[in-house]
């Protein structure tokens, strides 16, 4: 289905208009967990998982979806506020809202969706969704936003439409990916850097089939934590409204204040931020050693410190070590369940996936889906 003439086909049988087509990317993120809503960095990589959407004006003032994954059509008055219901549609729904509010006025169309980024896995299937339609819908009216401001106004649509607390990663690596390079983002500005992949590094993508969402409460719970412990620091020295500009240091000195909880959170995502700039340098330099070390440690603190990891994907980056090939590993997203990200060396990975999973299917009767991925571009037009 990634072939966009079986897409246009289908668009074409369904709304009898041909639609002109858009791509957007699912991610892995290679380091740096929960430091994107501290202002902090990250470094994913979009994947060649993706959400297609093709789109067509209407004349009768209606808005028109139709997902091939749900196999199910919504049909909205394009006039009428959008309002979400906990429902695959408010994704679109909400680029509509979003883009009204910014005084946009968006007339009927019909849009066709399919994609194959597997959901509730921390690949984020939603920020594809989001920046996909978010793409399609501002193309049909004419407008053009540079990518970081199309992730913005995306990161809007989960926040302020959908109800998720989520930071700028997902949507800004979706919008923004580089084919065969990860991007280390600096969260306060966006601006970045892209890291190439050295070709001979597979992406190896292991699903513990734990599902989870960023709506749930974990992921609240433990950004609250983390702020807890960042207004501690600042009610001390001030000009520390995000972790971002905390230290290991003002851990020491005032960590005593802090709920426990909140103390580890906040050494995590802390010690996190020197990881994930320390791990672009050693990609830079071909350091290949030095990415698996900081990856190892950043699972070590996402795990014990943050708490953020489930006991499948503590299995799943333990049985990963011995075999063949492997870089490095760690739980990749949201957390609590979804994918481990193995970098593996690309002659090693198809032997290095059949063990892998093999020796999780063994431990916990499920089979996990492993996939071998590539780097890819951000968002883009197709036809
Ligand atoms: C999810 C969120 F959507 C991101 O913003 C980020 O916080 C991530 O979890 C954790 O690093 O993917």
């Amino acid at each position: 289905m990634h072939d966009p003439a079986v897409f246009r086909s289908m668009h074409l049988a369904r709304f009898n208009a041909a639609p002109a087509i858009f791509v957007a990317p699912g991610r892995v993120n290679l380091i740096g967990e929960h430091t994107d809503y501290a202002e902090g960095f990250v470094m994913p990589a979009a994947i060649d998982f993706a959400t297609l959407a093709g789109i067509s004006p209407r004349s009768d003032g209606k808005i028109v979806i139709y997902s091939e994954n749900y196999a199910e059509e919504k049909v909205f008055d394009a006039a009428a506020p959008a309002v979400a219901s906990k429902h695959w549609s408010d994704y679109p729904l909400g680029v509509v809202a979003i883009l009204t509010g910014e005084g946009h006025k968006i007339p009927g169309f019909s849009l066709s969706l399919w994609g194959d980024v597997p959901l509730g896995s921390g690949l984020s299937s939603s920020a594809a969704l989001e920046v996909v339609t978010m793409l399609a819908v501002t193309s049909m009216i004419g407008v053009s936003y540079p990518g970081p401001v199309l992730a913005r106004l995306c990161q809007r649509v989960e926040n302020e439409f959908v109800g998720a607390n989520c930071g700028i990663m997902d949507q800004f690596i979706s919008a923004n990916g580089a084919k065969d390079h990860a991007l280390l983002l600096d969260c306060r500005d966006l601006s970045f850097k892209l890291a190439p992949i050295p070709p001979n590094v597979a992406l190896v993508i292991a699903n513990t089939m734990v599902k989870h969402s960023i709506a749930g409460g974990d992921y609240r719970t433990r950004r609250a934590e983390s702020e807890a412990a960042c207004a501690i620091i600042n009610s001390h020295r001030g000009g520390v409204p995000f972790l971002r500009d905390a230290t290991l240091e003002d851990l020491e000195k005032w960590g005593h204040e802090m709920e426990p909880k909140s103390l580890l959170r906040a050494r995590h995502v802390i010690s996190e931020n020197l990881r994930t700039v320390a791990c672009e340098k050693a990609l830079e330099k071909g350091d290949m050693a030095e990415v698996g070390r900081l990856m190892a440690e950043a699972h070590r603190s996402y795990s014990q410190d943050f708490e953020g990891s489930c006991v499948e994907a503590d299995a799943m980056v333990a049985l990963a070590q011995d075999i063949p090939g492997l870089i490095g590993a760690r739980l990749t997203g949201g957390g609590f369940g979804g994918c481990t990200i193995n970098l593996v060396e690309q002659s090693h990975a198809p032997a290095f996936a059949e063990t892998l999973g093999g020796r999780y299917a063994a431990q916990f009767g499920i089979v996990p889906q492993i996939h071998i991925c590539h780097a890819s571009d951000g968002a883009h037009r197709l036809e």
